[in-house]
């Protein structure tokens, strides 16, 4: 099936960050294709493939970097198709990719999700949320998705509730043995 959504990087170093999104559209069974190519190092290249995305069928395209993090920038600047932008941390922590990414002028939006692992995972769904307007079944395993991770969180509030009281029960067993003053 052709790609839908494009990812991009910088660099090779912004994998790691990246793999999330890819698992996470993996998951959710979107054709994505990835891709390495940065805003300084290959500008023509970058702009280049912004500007042929649509025709090739893409639909989202989702930018990673990390240091001077222009690439989702770049991309907006040369398609109106949605740029999702994920703020990678580098030397700095990430604060300056995620001012970088965010920091658009009026006119040429960049969607920027937080820095790193958690941010790259929500470009996924943000992206998945977009296509998911058009495509009903899509629609569905999102919201199969939300349902999954209510439960889990319900199970979280049962095993933490429960490992407090344990802890309250033995505490108070303890200054029973003490015994009266
Ligand atoms: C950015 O510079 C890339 O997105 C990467 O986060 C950072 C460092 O790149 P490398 O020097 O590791 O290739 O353009």
């Amino acid at each position: 099936m052709p790609a839908l959504v494009g990812v991009l990087m910088g660099s090779d170093s912004d994998l790691p960050t990246v793999q999330h999104a890819i698992e996470a559209l993996r998951e959710l069974g979107i054709p994505y294709e990835v891709r390495v190519m940065s805003a300084h190092r290959t500008s023509n290249a970058v702009r280049a493939y912004a500007a042929q995305a649509e025709r090739r069928g893409l639909r989202v395209l989702i930018a990673a970097a990390g240091g001077a993090a222009h690439l989702a920038g770049a991309l907006a600047s040369a398609t109106t198709l949605p740029v999702i932008g994920i703020p990678v941390a580098t030397s700095v922590g990430g604060l300056d990719a995620l001012l970088s990414t965010v920091q658009m002028p009026k006119g040429i939006p960049v969607a920027t999700v937080a820095i790193g692992p958690s941010g790259a995972g929500n470009a996924a769904i943000l992206a998945a949320e977009i296509l998911a307007l058009g495509d009903g079944e899509l629609a569905l395993r999102l919201k199969e998705q939300r349902r999954k991770m209510a439960a889990s969180t319900k199970k979280k509030d049962a095993r933490v509730r429960l490992q407090l009281s344990k802890e309250a029960f033995s505490g108070g067993r303890k200054t029973r043995t003490r015994g009266p003053r």
